[in-house]
């Protein structure tokens, strides 16, 4: 049924600095705090459901045939821009699989390639549809800066890497960083931690800001930056594959110094769309808790239960979402299950899941998803 919803939109108000940051002064006006909205009762007698209008961006993509997807480009395993052009890791094949979900086609992705500053704005100016950047849920991002944020698909926290030769080890600890200069990208929840962790110590530090995570490696590698810092995967990721022969890199403090949940986001108030990448997300999660793979899918669709209802089978709650009831069973068949796109992307820099947070929920890790009925 076609839901009526007149909308006034009065001027999206983007009042986003020039690095268009996260922090409490950049106030960004969503299409919420500047709408008046009045939503006429439709046939079915309710007052008709914000966020799931005609219109949405759920239509949009449908209508397109292509998913506009913000990514890092440059955050190894991640999302990472190939001299083809192609864009390859975690984060992207998250892409690919919405797009297989609601286009029934994985390769139809636009991918755009965003600085942590810039990534917010493009998903409020429309310019993604949504972001998957090694972006860490925050209050106020998930408020004030007008995101709602998917399922986390990767539970990280920050860290630091600096250089054994200069005396640093995997067991040194933020208090070993007096005097070093630090550095990171800007518009990132990396810099607020590392500016508050070293203030509460009493440990002074110098820390350069970069746009983006390329010319902080290249700072770095110079020697203009004793130690660089960031979610302990990029680190990870980066001394897989930057570090010099010769040289060893070090990842510490062993215990984080934050909690950064990385997941998909979407602009807020259009819970249609933001229920569509959510249930992408726990999808891939249920498949990889069923044991059905891209190999094994087409052939458990017939099964009963719920490993049926999400192949599209009998009791299928997709179409009653805006979409074909296939749409899982493409994704999963088309990109795989949680666990074959985190080992895919993720195992070949040695990022496990085994003994983490990012192991399932059946074997002591966080990763969990809501039953599929
Ligand atoms: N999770 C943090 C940091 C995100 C971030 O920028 N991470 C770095 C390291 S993984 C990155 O994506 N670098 C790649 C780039 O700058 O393109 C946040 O959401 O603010």
């Amino acid at each position: 049924m076609l839901k009526r919803l007149s909308v006034l939109l009065i001027a999206l108000a983007l009042v986003a600095a020039a690095c268009g940051d996260d922090d409490a002064e950049t106030t960004v006006t969503t299409a919420a705090d500047t709408t008046e909205t009045t939503a006429a009762p439709d046939d079915d007698g309710d007052d008709g459901d914000v966020g799931q209008a005609e219109g949405g961006i759920l239509a949009a993509v449908q209508a397109r045939g292509v998913l506009k997807c913000g990514v890092s480009g440059s955050a190894t395993a991640f999302s990472e821009q190939q001299p083809d052009g192609s864009v390859t890791g975690f984060d992207a094949d998250y892409c690919r699989y919405i797009a297989a979900a609601v286009l029934g086609d994985s390769t139809a992705v636009e991918f755009t390639a965003l600085t942590a500053a810039e990534r917010f704005t493009a998903v409020q100016t429309g310019a993604v549809d949504v972001l998957i950047r090694n972006t860490t849920w925050t209050q106020s991002r998930d408020t004030d800066v007008g995101m709602d944020f998917a399922p986390t698909t990767y539970y990280d926290g920050q860290q630091v890497m600096a250089r054994e030769g200069d005396g640093f080890t995997g067991a040194s600890a933020i208090t070993d960083l007096e005097g070093a200069v630090v550095c990171t990208n800007a518009g990132t929840t990396t810099e607020k931690n590392i500016t508050e962790v070293t203030n509460q110590l009493g440990v002074d530090i110098t820390l350069n800001t970069f746009e983006d995570y390329n010319q902080v490696m290249d700072q770095f590698i110079a020697g203009a930056c004793d130690a660089v810092t960031t979610d302990g995967s990029g680190l990870v990721g980066r001394k897989a594959t930057q570090q010099p022969e010769g040289e060893n890199w070090v990842i510490f403090p062993p215990s984080p110094i934050s909690k950064e949940p990385l997941g998909p986001v979407t602009g807020q108030n259009d819970s249609q769309w933001l229920d569509v990448v959510k249930w992408a997300v726990f999808s891939s999660i249920l498949f990889d808790e069923n044991g059905v793979t891209s190999a094994n899918a087409a052939g458990r669709a017939g099964e009963e239960g719920e490993v049926g209802r999400l192949l599209g089978g009998e009791g299928q709650l997709q179409e009653a979402m805006g979409l074909s009831p296939d749409a899982w069973l493409n994704a999963v068949s088309q990109v795989g299950n949680y666990d074959e796109i985190f080992s895919r992307n993720l195992n070949p820099v040695g990022l496990t899941r085994e003994g983490s947070f990012n192991a399932s929920y059946l074997f002591g890790g966080l990763i969990y998803a809501p039953p599929a009925r």
